[in-house]
């Protein structure tokens, strides 16, 4: 029985991934780096999750070492300018997300994220977009910080349902990348993905269903529909799933 909608955020719940661009841009200016990354840079930087990671790839790539430069603080100061940014209101959901997480908590269900990006960007996103406060909205915020390992790891997934106080066979994992499919199906959850501008190219061959963006999804009805027909389907399956 369905009993959680555990949502990614970037790229799931809104186009975030050029406001995080612009704020990496103006932090690097705002440093003296003269580092830009273009939308071609960033796509392919994407492929590694977390901000701190994504600018140590970038280090390593132009002959830098790690010891150059203070990666915590300048990822600190541009979680500072993401939500800045955020803050000004520009930015709205995905289309048919707002409906869906009103069905979801009209039904009863327990909504969660679980996310690689830092627990501030969620706060601010959430009082941008959805006008609350991420803990009202949210019974679990899992956020990038607070596993070992990010996506396509399954800590962060497995850390949503540990606080959900569920098995992964009473939730359904909501992505936009294929990284975050990953991570959600190694922690056992069924994975609906809406691809995001960054992600449409990328495999999605393993998840429950591919939609355009959530008002094609039909709602919680065609979510309930899937997770019988997808279990089934996994246990018919070569690969070892766990639930
Ligand atoms: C996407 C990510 C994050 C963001 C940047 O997270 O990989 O790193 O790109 O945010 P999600 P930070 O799992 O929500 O798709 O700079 O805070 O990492
Ligand atoms: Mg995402």
């Amino acid at each position: 029985m369905l009993e959680a909608l555990i949502f990614d955020v970037d790229g799931t719940l809104a186009e975030t991934e050029e406001l995080h661009r612009q704020a990496f841009n103006e932090t690097f200016a705002d440093h003296g780096l003269d580092w830009y990354w273009t939308r071609d840079d960033y796509r392919r930087l994407l492929t590694t999750t977390g901000g701190k990671e994504r600018i140590a790839r970038h280090l390593t790539e132009v002959g830098g070492h790690p010891c150059d430069l203070d990666i915590p603080a300048l990822h600190i100061a541009k979680t500072a300018r993401y939500t800045d940014l955020m803050a000004k209101g520009d930015l709205p959901l995905r289309a048919g997300v707002q409906a869906l997480i009103d069905e979801a908590r009209a039904a009863g269900l327990k909504l969660a994220i679980a996310t690689t990006t830092s627990r501030p960007n969620v706060e601010a996103l959430c009082l941008a977009t959805f006008g609350v406060v991420a803990d009202l909205l949210f019974a679990v915020i899992a956020s990038g910080d607070e596993v070992a390992a990010k996506k396509p790891a399954p800590d962060v997934y497995q850390l949503a349902l540990t606080r959900l106080g569920l098995p992964a066979s009473r939730a359904i994992a909501l992505e936009d990348s294929a990284n975050g499919l990953k991570s959600a199906s190694a922690a056992g959850l069924l994975c609906i993905v809406s691809p995001s501008a960054y992600t449409a190219n990328e495999d999605f061959s393993t998840a429950a269903k591919v939609i355009k963006d959530f008002t094609e999804l039909g709602g919680l009805e065609t979510i309930r529909r899937l997770i019988p027909e997808a279990q089934t389907l996994r246990k018919g399956c070569s690969t070892r799933w766990t639930t």
